[in-house]
């Protein structure tokens, strides 16, 4: 009796099955066994028998079925988190690694792989293998960028800037960003540099972000302010007649503007179309802008009383002095009296310059009385005599910026004549020859001290042709007192 046929199964190669059988008999011995099979694909084995020496002969042995893989697994593999849109990560990446196999079924495959060192061009690598043993092929992941860090944004210290205008000022301004990595990293902020900022406080806020979407984020105030103060146009001085005996009504227009604000409403002190009183006011002006700042500026408004003051200063006419004042400023000739006509055959003119606040003596200087003896060859035609007072206390020189100018007639008398004025040197002790000019028939000078002048014929006597006799005196008195009596009167 043969006893079944027991089959082993061997794995020779990856890919192979050896199908070996073991046979056994009771007492004879068995003749042969069956050779061993072998299976190269997947199947069952063929049945066999076998015999022993007796000549039994065993049943079919069973037949065993294999299945045999030779086919490698398929490995692919998966990093997560996904990288962003620009292929970078800002956490630890983790590449996974899974299999699919036809055949026998994937066993195991590669542990995950943890990256997390910051970098660029990172890589994970890993396989499968299959229940029959096959490793598949290996799977990847390249190119894994990794930034974990924020990028350093740093923003300008608060900013102070004076307003320019009515909308505020252009402010410029710089931050700096830096970034462990990201090398071509900026910033964005609102309101952008060279931005106009209103008047005020405004808050820049300025953010960034790197290529794995790390962010930082600053901000700073930009304040906006008007400090500067209004500029006031006021007018020139106004020096304007009384028309009164309280004074004047006098109108201006002053004016004000701001770099911020325009245009502004300018308050004057006294205000324009007041009646202002004989004498100097000052008047103050002042606007304030929005912003508080306040300015002023004043002027002057003189309100003269020339007729009056002319007329009460008359003290005396004819041998005694006259008294005029000065109103002075611009090149005046005093209304009333700015002619004064000597009791000789000569008019004199005088005009004072710049000497306001000063009052004059004009006084004949007859040929009698003069200080010194006129020189020989010189025949006396008419003298004046100038004080200027200051305080109602005489001053010897001229002021600085002031002036006089005399101007006498030439008689037509005495036209061709070899003239010239002369003044008395009072230090010298002697007569001393102007340098005067003569123009349309006047002999023009201007002094540039105080005293006596007088008009002198350098011609022989006996050219003179009797120009100062007694009738032309007695004429030239006559003339001045008519002329004097009539301006007197306001006629
Ligand atoms: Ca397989
Ligand atoms: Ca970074
Ligand atoms: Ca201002």
């Amino acid at each position: 009796m043969l006893r079944v046929i027991s089959l082993q199964c061997k794995l020779t190669k990856p890919s192979h099955v050896t199908v070996h059988f073991t046979c056994t008999a009771g007492t004879s011995g068995i003749v042969s066994c069956p050779a061993d099979q072998l299976l190269t694909a997947s199947g069952s084995s063929t049945a066999q028998t076998t015999s022993d020496i007796a000549g039994n002969v065993s049943a079919a042995s069973n037949i065993v079925t294999v299945q045999i893989d030779k086919i490698a697994p398929s490995a692919s593999a998966i990093a997560t988190p996904a990288a962003n849109a620009k292929g970078w990560n800002n956490a630890n990446v983790t590449v996974s690694f899974s299999g699919t196999d036809a055949g026998s079924g994937i066993a195991s495959c590669t542990a995950p792989v943890t990256l997390s060192t910051e970098g660029s061009g990172q890589s994970a690598s890993g396989t499968c293998t299959d229940n029959a043993g096959n490793i598949s092929n290996t799977a990847s992941v390249n190119n894994i960028n990794i930034d974990k860090t924020q990028p350093v944004i740093v923003v300008p210290a608060n900013i102070t800037n004076e307003a320019t205008g009515a909308s505020g000022a252009t402010v410029n301004y710089t931050t700096t960003v830096s970034d462990n990595l990201d090398g071509g990293i900026t910033v964005s902020c609102s309101p952008a540099s060279g931005s106009t900022f209103a008047i005020g406080t405004t808050t820049v806020t300025c953010s960034t972000t790197d290529s794995a979407d790390n962010t930082d984020s600053g901000s700073f105030t930009v304040t906006v302010e008007d400090t500067t103060s209004p500029i006031i146009t006021v007018p020139a001085n106004i020096t304007k007649e009384a028309t009164g005996s309280t004074g004047a009504l006098v109108t201006f227009t002053a004016s004000a503007s701001d770099i911020v604000d325009g245009a502004l409403t300018t308050t004057c002190s006294p205000a324009s179309g007041l009646t202002f009183a004989i004498g100097t006011t000052t008047v103050t002006c002042s606007a304030s802008d929005s912003a508080g700042n306040t300015s002023s500026s004043t002027f002057n408004i003189q309100i003269t009383d020339v007729e009056k003051n002319n007329k009460s200063l008359i003290t005396l006419f004819g041998f005694a002095p006259l008294l005029i004042p000065v109103t002075g400023g611009q090149p005046t000739d005093l209304t009333c009296f700015n002619q004064y006509t000597t009791l000789g055959m000569a008019d004199f003119k005088v005009v004072f310059s710049n000497l306001c606040g000063y009052s004059t003596i004009l006084a004949n200087a007859l040929e009698d009385s003069l200080f010194g003896a006129l020189p020989k060859n010189v025949n006396f035609v008419s003298g004046l005599d100038i004080v200027l007072l200051h305080n109602n206390a005489p001053v010897h020189t001229i002021p600085v910026d002031g002036s006089i100018t005399i101007s006498i007639d030439i008689p037509s008398g005495m036209k061709g004549e070899t003239l010239a004025i002369l003044f008395w040197d009072t230090a010298a002790g002697a007569w001393v020859e102007k340098n005067a000019t003569i123009e349309s028939g006047k002999m023009v000078l201007t002094i540039d001290t105080l005293g006596t002048f007088v008009l002198v014929d350098k011609s022989t006597p006996s050219a003179m042709n009797g120009a100062l006799d007694i009738a032309d005196i007695l004429n030239g008195f006559y003339l001045a007192m008519t002329d004097f009596f009539k301006q007197f009167a306001g006629n």
